[in-house]
């Protein structure tokens, strides 16, 4: 029977087990933490995402050849990091949506405030967690601190903090009510490989340090994680103009509504279904020239570009 969009297959669905698995054990507490802000971390870490991220950091330590739990700690901290990169995004001052995951956003159900805080707490965890990764593993701590900066970079200014900047500046109006200048085509793929590409990379980057990689092979990963990062990204623009907001766990149709520049809006759904194929195509190309192994990887790639949520 042929597998469903959304079924990243056997093997990554262990993965993903053992990603929940580690979750569950990574967040404070109390006493070690206030009761209010553990549960609100929480709850945006456990209402069911992809685990994308993380499947992608572990799929790209094997295939360099190394050993995937070597990475579950930089699994663990990318989903951390992303977890509160869309807390933030769904407060009022920024996408103002009220549906993640198929729940109610954490800023609706504990308060704004308490959402920013929650925000804040899963990307500072994020950090002591790979920090503490070299606790009493010595060798470890070269590979931690360079996967440290490989994601830092991912998720700051230069990543997806930058990406966020430029995608709240296209719908931010003037005091008169205009918008500013649009995005020309290397504007709008430079907003997505920062906003969405950046991370999906520096996991895939990350999974790849961590595992004991070779720098060409780490290279070849790097430069797969900018191609699923850029198919993602032009993928959920399309499932934000054609899907369907029951399947999708949030709410449907927003880019249009605001205006903001998209793929389907500048190309057209099929030419931008057709770039987004044309993303895992060069993957694939650049896995097999480095001699990385493909076949976790490009069934990732296969789930970024059929999924339907
Ligand atoms: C607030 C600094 C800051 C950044 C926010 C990632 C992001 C930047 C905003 C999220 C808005 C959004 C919907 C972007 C599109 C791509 C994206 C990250 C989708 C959600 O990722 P999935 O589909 O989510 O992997 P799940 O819930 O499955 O983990």
């Amino acid at each position: 029977m042929p597998r469903s969009g959304d079924d990243p297959g056997p093997r990554l669905r262990v993965f993903r087990e053992q990603v929940d698995a580690a979750l569950a054990g990574v967040l404070p507490s109390p006493p070690a933490c206030p009761a209010m802000v553990a549960e609100a971390m929480a709850y945006s870490l456990n209402a069911g995402g992809k685990r994308l991220r993380p499947l992608l950091c572990l799929a790209s330590a094997g295939a360099v050849g190394g050993e995937p739990a070597a990475a579950m700690p930089a699994a663990c901290a990318v989903e951390l990091i992303h977890t509160y990169s869309l807390i933030h995004d769904d407060l009022p001052a920024m996408d103002n949506d009220t549906l993640r995951r198929g729940r109610p956003t954490l800023h609706v159900v504990a308060g704004t405030g308490q959402a920013i805080l929650a925000g804040d707490g899963l990307l500072t965890e994020a950090f002591s967690l790979l920090a503490h990764a070299t606790d009493n593993i010595p060798d470890a701590a070269a590979r931690t601190l360079r996967t440290l900066g490989v994601i830092a970079d991912a998720a700051g200014a230069r990543g997806m903090v930058g990406g966020q900047a430029i995608d709240l500046a296209c719908v931010h109006r003037d005091p008169q009510g205009r918008l500013g200048a649009p995005l020309d085509a290397d504007g709008l793929r430079d907003m997505h490989m920062r906003k969405t590409g950046a991370l999906i990379r520096a996991s895939a980057v990350a999974g790849a340090i961590m595992s004991g990689g070779a720098r060409p092979a780490v290279a070849a990963v790097g430069r797969m994680g900018n191609e699923f990062g850029l198919a993602f990204q032009i993928v959920d623009d399309i499932l934000d103009a054609e899907g369907d907001p029951s399947v999708l766990g949030k709410t449907a149709g927003k880019d249009a509504a605001a205006g903001k520049p998209t793929y389907p809006a500048r190309y057209g759904v099929d030419s931008s279904r057709r770039m987004a194929a044309e993303c895992l195509d060069r993957a694939r190309a650049t896995l097999d020239e480095a001699n990385v192994d493909t076949v976790d990887l490009m069934e990732i790639g296969r789930w970024i570009v059929e999924r339907s949520r």
